[in-house]
């Protein structure tokens, strides 16, 4: 171990499908959390570690910060708070194209956040994504103004997670916050998320994107076996089975879709997903169970790792 190593925690904050989780993804290089259009898709807090040279910044993953109307949305803002526990600097992500009108509103979701930025005193970093979306780049000087008066932040970046348009600029910055302590995991550890849990959030992710709106969000998947193997021909495999919970019957019935067309499709998508992020052949059986109003059973949400 070098003497120079410098470290730093940085979370990641901001309102539901502002592109935090895809950030931190183009920061690493590698995607440790999962993505989709649909706001609230992350539930719980995830660490993304990003380790060059001698600096290690260790980025942690927020769910949105919606108004709550479930146990759930309880636990997952819960999430946002302590994820600004204990942290070196904070990036709060906005949107360039979330305003509509001529004058800059910004969301209460983010002023409370700001709020919340003040009562800790927490540096922060205000992040300006999807400037790849924005047409009339002179509307970034109102943005940025806009913000300014809001919040003593460090730096204001725009960037793109999509293009990676300012990535670099970002990273640039983060790296002040970092101090001089060793590294907290080893250079090639990219999360903290335990393997049953990367393969139940790869298949949450495709239920958001094959199914609509309210269906998925009423999903949980819990992981009943991962083991790993070797075929007869002493190939490496991974074996899975998982049971997707949802809240009606008629949900279950969407999931499954006619003849089971659509789970057949969740399970196909999610199984590329999985031999993609850990090299090997994979086999995923999935199964459908309800369990109704469970967002509301403060146990079953325990039980599937959401608090
Ligand atoms: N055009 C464009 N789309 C982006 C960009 N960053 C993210 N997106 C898209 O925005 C949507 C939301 O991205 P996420 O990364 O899941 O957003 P999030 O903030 O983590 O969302 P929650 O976990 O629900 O809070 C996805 O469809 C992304 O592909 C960007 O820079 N440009
Ligand atoms: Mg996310």
């Amino acid at each position: 171990m070098s003497m120079e190593q410098k470290s730093a925690f940085i979370t990641i904050i901001g309102r539901p499908n502002v592109g935090k989780s895809s950030l931190m993804n183009r920061i690493l290089g590698q995607k440790v959390a999962i993505v989709s259009n649909k706001p609230q898709t992350t539930r719980t807090r995830i660490m993304g570690i990003y380790t060059k040279d001698d600096t290690q910044l260790v980025f942690i993953d927020t769910p949105g910060f919606h108004k709550p109307r479930n146990e759930l949305d309880k636990s997952m803002n819960k999430a946002v708070g302590d994820g600004m526990s204990d942290v070196d600097a904070a990036v709060l992500v906005a949107e360039a194209t979330a305003f509509k009108t001529e004058e800059i509103t910004i969301p209460s979701a983010e002023t409370e956040l700001i709020d919340e930025l003040k009562r800790r005193k927490l540096k922060a970093v205000l992040v300006i994504n999807k400037t790849d979306l924005l047409q009339d780049k002179a509307r970034l000087l109102q943005i940025i103004s806009a913000y300014s008066r809001r919040y003593d932040f460090s730096e204001i970046i725009p960037l793109s997670a999509k293009t990676g348009d300012g990535v670099e600029i970002l990273l640039d910055v983060l790296d002040r916050f970092s101090k001089p302590s060793p590294h907290y995991f080893d250079k090639d550890d990219l999360t903290d998320q335990p393997e049953r849990v990367m393969v139940a959030e790869i298949i949450r992710e495709k239920l958001l994107r094959l199914l609509d709106k309210e269906v998925p969000h009423g999903t949980a998947v819990d992981i009943e076996r991962f083991v790993e193997r070797d075929t007869s021909a002493g190939e490496p495999i991974v074996e899975i089975e998982a049971t997707i919970i949802c809240e009606k019957n008629s949900h279950k019935g969407i999931i499954i879709g006619k003849n089971g067309a659509t789970l057949k499709k969740i399970g196909s998508s999610a199984r590329r997903d999985i031999e993609k992020f850990f090299g090997i052949k994979a086999n995923l059986k999935l199964w459908v169970k309800v369990k109704e109003d469970w967002r509301n059973r403060q146990g079953l949400i325990h039980s599937f790792g959401l608090d």
